[in-house]
C-alpha cells in the first residue's frame, strides 16, 4: 500500500512569517489589546494566536541562544512571571517590517509610536518579542505551536 503523503497546510512562504510575544510586563499592565489592535492595523494578519504560563524549562529552551548572556537567568525569570500572548503573523517581509514596529531593544531608544516606545518600561521588560530572522520566525513558530494550530 502506498505510503500516506503529509500535505501540509500552511502555504506562506517562510519570508512571509514571524514570530511574537507579548511579554508578562504588558500582559500584566493591560496592554494586550491595544498592542494586537496596533498590529493588525499594520498589516499583519494572525496565524496562529495562544495564551500561556511559560515553564522555566520551556523559556530556558525558547531563550538557548542566550544561555551564555549574563542576563540569561534574569531573563528565565522575567519570561516566568506571568502569562504571555504567544502569536504567528503574516505579512509580506515580516521579520523586518515587525521589527520596525516593535522598535529598538531598550525602550529608551525605540522610535516614537512603536510598541516599545508605548508601553515598554527597561531593556527586560521590553513589551514584546519579535524574531531576528525568517529562520528564527520559522524555529519559533514550530516551538510553540503545531500545524493544526496555525491557519
Ligand atoms: P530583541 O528581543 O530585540 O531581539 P535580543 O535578542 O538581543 O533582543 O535579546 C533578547 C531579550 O533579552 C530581549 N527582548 C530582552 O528582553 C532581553 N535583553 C536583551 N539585552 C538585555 C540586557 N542587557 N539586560 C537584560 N535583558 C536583556
Amino acid at each position: 500500500m502506498e505510503a500516506l503523503k503529509f500535505a501540509p497546510r500552511i502555504t506562506h512562504n517562510m519570508s512571509n512569517i514571524t514570530f511574537t510575544m507579548i511579554k508578562p510586563d504588558a500582559v500584566a499592565n493591560g496592554h494586550t489589546g491595544k498592542i494586537i489592535d496596533q498590529i493588525l492595523e499594520a498589516g499583519f494578519t494572525l496565524q496562529a494566536l495562544k495564551y500561556v504560563h511559560l515553564s522555566r524549562e520551556t523559556a530556558e529552551n525558547f531563550y538557548g541562544i542566550h544561555r551564555e548572556r549574563s542576563f540569561f537567568g534574569e531573563l528565565v525569570d522575567f519570561m516566568t512571571s506571568g502569562p504571555i500572548v504567544a502569536a504567528v503573523l503574516v505579512k509580506e517581509n515580516a521579520v523586518a517590517d515587525f521589527r520596525n514596529l516593535i522598535g529598538a531593544t531598550d525602550p529608551a531608544k525605540a522610535a516614537e509610536g512603536t510598541i516599545r516606545n508605548r508601553f515598554a518600561k527597561s531593556i527586560e521588560a521590553n513589551a514584546i518579542h519579535g524574531s531576528d530572522s525568517d529562520e528564527n520566525a520559522a524555529g519559533e513558530a514550530s516551538f510553540f505551536f503545531s500545524a493544526f494550530e496555525r491557519f
